[in-house]
């Protein structure tokens, strides 16, 4: 490997950090982002974690690499990198690697206000506005979603059992809403959720499988939503998403608003067309609405629209070296 430098733009989408690649980033193979996310995770993963891990990143470190798009009538293709893996899809990562796009003059979309954009997940289009050279807000509709299967129960540390849900948003989720062993979120540190997390996603795919009907290579429960009372009167619900590690997201999370909503929809609690005003763990706010009932593989399907914004506050240009021992980055 020698030494590689990427450069990179670094934002945050409502706290949680974004990582564009601008340059450095490997040419892979395949027909599609999934293929090549296949590609990128059995040679390349190196960068992924050089880049997220401690020292050069942290545990809710999540970013990004932008490819030519595989259909001429899309604008771009992205791959998703974080600290949990390459993820399918991320709502947060898109909502910044957008921004970055268009104020960095990486991407000229042939529609200005308009991005159609490949993720491993599938094709997702984006709709952005702009005031002066800054973009102030980014809404993605996104993937089909649906709810995956309802009232499962899982055994969890000091808490008991547990009954959640599992939906799809571009990455499975275990959604639980508060309940007699757990009254919600806001009644925990983020600790405690973290270590809760770590034990009862193991334990929920041990038990239980979940895979994506049209790509078996989206599967298993890689996040877990933990649910609670609002902050603010004016928003429909509140979350807590673990993913990677050691990560609670810092935004409302893209994917796990789309799940929700495709869970809340299954059991008749949101309608099309109404907003969903999701906020995060530290109070960040993202704008959901279900914009059409569909199917997929002949599950009932939702498509969700997720609007948010990003800064930009940094360029970084960083050097992984052969001689460095923690080249690859680590966890504690
Ligand atoms: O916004 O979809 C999202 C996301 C996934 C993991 C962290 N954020």
């Amino acid at each position: 490997m020698g030494s590689k430098t990427f450069f990179c733009v670094d934002a945050h989408t409502c706290g949680n950090p974004v990582r564009l690649v601008a340059g450095g980033g490997p040419l892979l193979e395949g027909i599609n982002m999934s293929a090549k996310r296949q590609h990128f995770l059995k040679e390349y993963d190196w960068i992924r974690t050089g880049l997220m891990f401690e020292p050069r990143g942290h545990d809710m470190m999540s970013g990004s690499i932008l490819y030519p798009p595989h259909d001429p009538a899309n604008d771009v293709a992205v791959l998703f990198i974080e600290t949990s893996g390459c993820l399918p899809m991320c709502g947060h990562g898109t909502i910044g690697t957008i921004t970055i796009a268009i104020e960095e003059g990486l991407i000229k979309p042939r529609i200005p206000g308009i991005v159609r954009m490949e993720a491993p997940a599938g094709l997702v289009l984006i709709e952005y506005k702009q005031e002066g050279n800054r973009v102030s807000s980014v809404k993605l509709r996104n993937v089909p979603s649906y709810l995956a299967a309802a009232n499962l129960e899982v055994d969890c540390p000091d808490l008991g059992p547990i009954v959640f849900d599992v939906a799809y948003g571009g990455n499975f989720y275990a959604i639980i809403d508060p309940q007699p062993n757990f009254p919600g979120l806001e009644n925990y540190t983020a600790g405690q959720l973290i270590g809760w997390s770590q034990v009862i996603r193991k334990r929920i795919n041990g038990l239980y499988k979940f895979v994506h009907p049209l790509d078996p290579t989206i599967n298993g429960c890689s996040h877990i939503l933990w649910a609670g009372a609002t902050i603010d009167a004016d928003s429909t619900a509140r979350n807590a998403v673990f993913y990677g590690d050691k990560a609670i997201d810092r935004s409302p999370c893209g994917t796990g608003t789309s799940a929700r909503m495709a869970q809340w929809h299954a059991k008749g609690m949101l309608v099309t067309g109404q907003p969903f005003i999701h906020e995060s763990f530290i109070g960040s706010k993202f704008t959901g609405k279900i914009e059409e009932e569909v199917e997929v593989a002949g599950l009932k399907a939702i498509i969700p629209s997720v609007e948010g914004w990003a800064k930009v506050y940094g360029y970084n240009t960083i050097k992984i070296d052969d001689d460095d021992p923690y080249a690859r980055g680590f966890q504690v």
